[in-house]
């Protein structure tokens, strides 16, 4: 699997899937969610709105996939990041379970390139290095026979340096 950097905004990558850091909601939000549904037009919250009414929305930790509407890409996986609450509420284990799920999703979905971006980072206030090293982490030890490409997206340079600095 190889691992890649770019910088900028997600909705313009060209992946077979791209992954949106949602709300337990699926209806929407703000940051990249705002972006996504924006940009993506309503076939996506049309297929989140059948998500939720059959299954009650999305966990927070746990990931769904959706078309990607008029986006390059070809699916959203929508997973929901904790909110940081100063480490009290198993926030790490959390995050990291965004990651593996949506991996895990995008396997059993055939994808062979996905998007990430720093889940949890903006809205959701996650310490920006702690979130850096468990994505980082928990991509390069993921073992898969099918995923070819990740590319973390960094919107913000901080972001990115983080990332420059652990992908070395
Ligand atoms: N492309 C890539 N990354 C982006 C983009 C973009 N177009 N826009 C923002 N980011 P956030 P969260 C970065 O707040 O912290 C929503 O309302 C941003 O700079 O989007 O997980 C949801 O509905 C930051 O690094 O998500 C939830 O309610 C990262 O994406 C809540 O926000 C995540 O920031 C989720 O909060």
């Amino acid at each position: 699997m190889k691992i890649t950097l770019q910088k900028g905004d997600i909705t313009t990558i060209e992946a077979d899937a791209i992954v949106n850091a949602a709300n337990t909601s699926l209806m929407g939000g703000g940051g990249v969610d705002g972006a996504i549904h924006r940009k993506g037009g309503k076939a996506i919250l049309e297929e989140c709105i059948k998500i939720r009414n059959k299954q009650g929305g999305c966990k927070v930790g746990e990931a769904v996939i959706t078309t990607a509407g008029k986006l390059k890409a070809k699916y959203v996986i929508h997973t929901v990041g904790p909110r940081w609450n100063n480490g009290n509420s198993e926030e790490v284990n959390k995050l990291k379970n965004c990651y593996l799920n949506s991996l895990k999703l995008a396997e059993e979905s055939d994808i062979k390139s996905l998007a990430f971006p720093n889940i949890s980072t903006g809205i959701y206030r996650f310490p920006k290095e702690l979130a850096a090293q468990i994505s980082v982490q928990t991509v390069q030890t993921y073992e898969s026979k099918t995923l070819e490409n990740i590319i973390f997206v960094c919107f913000e340079e901080d972001n990115y340096k983080l990332y420059q600095k652990l992908l070395k």
